[in-house]
């Protein structure tokens, strides 16, 4: 393989959520990846403990995912899904509608998270408009939910900086429910908290200001992810699903992070036994080998809004250049055989209890102020330091970084999501390095 040159001009990239001079001031660039270890461009192997962007869960450079985009690229490089099709775009979404939760069987394609949600929003609207409920616009979202980038995902988020700047123009028909997180109750829960329940009927005031013939959809992160790993009480979910179908309000699980896996099965609506109305994901869709993302809509939706338009009607005007895009679809499909074929979802069930184990012996280490978990996801929460919240965490990234572990952080909340290939031994050397850096951490 020719290696490139490193480049010394960093100026002309304008990075996503990063601080831009601080990082040009001392770069971190990663040139490769295979298995469990990116490697930088100074030859140091890194252990991958946050799985990318929690989007490469069979792990990194998989050989049948990579043959089977190359092979791709050279026999059908792109095709329009706009009143056009190929094959794998059908088997792909076959594949995905296999493993999602019964009904839930019709999937819409798009490139990314974000896309998914703006999707499942106009979805949404669109199915209470073909039932003849049409003034049922509003959406609601949570504190602290994270869905995405786009005017819809802001609206209904609740990450305040990400909506800070963009504030005079969010979505206007948008209210939001509590967030779960309570560390007074539930501090150092090992999978879901025992409080917290009663959050939902949070639901119940919003329905009743609003009326619930003015609500479309409910959206929520099944375990909140961006924020921090926010773990759903016990009970939770089931009592917000329970409300929407009393009021006849759809329930969007965005599972753009808890799909494919991350919980130790297809879904966290498999997992938690709840069953939304429409699921978005991406990331993992495809091992996030390029880029992709999916809506799935149960057959209630898709068929109101499908059998809703004339005969040779456009039913729904909504779609990306992209959508289903072949090299996509075809890592799509090659990423789905292989979660089956290794039985990834089964070996992240199986390590979980392993994985809760490392990442709570961090308890009682200096700063750490909470540690939460489920599957194959925990959080560990530190003591902010006094006016200067997120700068801890931030060193603790950097010099884990630097001692050859890559974790995620937010804040000051540590995140970890290694691909589902990771073994004992590096679940413990990823926590390891933590408990170490953190004892040289003021
Ligand atoms: N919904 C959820 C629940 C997500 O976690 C998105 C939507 C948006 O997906 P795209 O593909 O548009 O980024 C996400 C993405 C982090 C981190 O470290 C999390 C995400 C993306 C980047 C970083 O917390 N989540
Ligand atoms: N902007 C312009 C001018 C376009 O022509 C298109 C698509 O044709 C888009 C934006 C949307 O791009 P995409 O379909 O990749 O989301």
């Amino acid at each position: 393989m020719t290696s490139r040159p490193v480049i010394d001009d960093l100026s002309s990239f304008w990075m996503p959520f990063t601080a831009n001079r601080q990082f040009k001031a001392a770069p971190r660039l990663l040139e490769s990846a295979k298995g469990m270890y990116y490697r930088t461009t100074d030859g140091r192997e890194v252990l991958d403990g946050s799985a990318g962007l929690w989007c490469v869960n069979a792990g990194h450079a998989r050989e049948e995912i990579v043959a089977a985009i190359a092979q791709q690229a050279g026999t059908l490089d792109f095709a329009p899904t706009f009143q056009m099709g190929h094959p794998l775009a059908f088997e792909a979404a076959q594949k995905i509608a296999e493993i999602m939760p019964a009904g839930l069987d019709r999937v819409f394609f798009t490139n990314s998270g974000s896309e998914s949600v703006d999707t499942a929003l106009k979805i949404a609207l669109a199915y209470h408009r073909a039932r003849g409920e049409g003034q049922r616009t509003k959406l609601i979202g949570r504190e602290r939910g994270y869905h995405g980038v786009g005017f819809g995902g802001i609206s209904v988020g609740g990450i305040a900086p990400n909506r800070k700047a963009f504030s005079g123009q969010l979505l206007p028909a948008v209210d939001h429910l509590p967030h779960t997180h309570n560390l007074e109750h539930n501090a150092f829960s090992k999978g879901q908290p025992a409080w917290g329940a009663h959050l939902a009927e949070d639901l119940e005031r919003i329905v009743a200001l609003h009326d619930a013939s003015t609500i479309a959809a409910v959206i929520v992160e099944p375990v909140a992810g961006s924020t921090g790993v926010l773990i759903p009480p016990q009970g939770y979910l089931q009592r917000l699903r329970e409300i929407c179908t009393k009021h006849g309000i759809l329930l969007i699980f965005d599972e753009v992070i808890t799909g494919f896996g991350r919980l130790g099965k297809a879904t966290a609506s498999e997992y938690f036994g709840v069953t939304p109305d429409i699921i978005t994901m991406a990331k993992a869709i495809n091992n996030a080998a390029v880029p992709m993302g999916g809506v799935a809509a149960s057959r209630t939706v898709h068929d109101t809004i499908v059998n809703s338009g004339a005969q040779g009607a456009i039913e729904l005007f909504h779609g990306y250049t992209y959508s289903a895009h072949p090299l996509a679809a075809a890592a799509a499909i090659a990423t789905q055989d292989l979660y089956r074929s290794e039985g990834l979802f089964e070996r992240a069930d199986a390590l979980a209890p392993k994985f809760e184990a490392a990442a709570h012996a961090l308890r009682g280490e200096k700063h750490v102020k909470d540690v939460r978990n489920l599957g194959l996801v925990a959080g560990v929460e530190l003591d902010s330091r006094d006016g200067a919240p997120g700068a801890r965490a931030y060193e603790v990234f950097v010099k884990c970084f630097e001692a050859g572990v890559l974790i995620r952080f937010t804040g000051d909340i540590l995140a970890f999501s290694p691909p589902l290939i990771v073994t004992e031994e590096e679940i413990a050397r990823l926590f390891g390095t933590v408990r170490d850096v953190l004892a040289t951490v003021q």
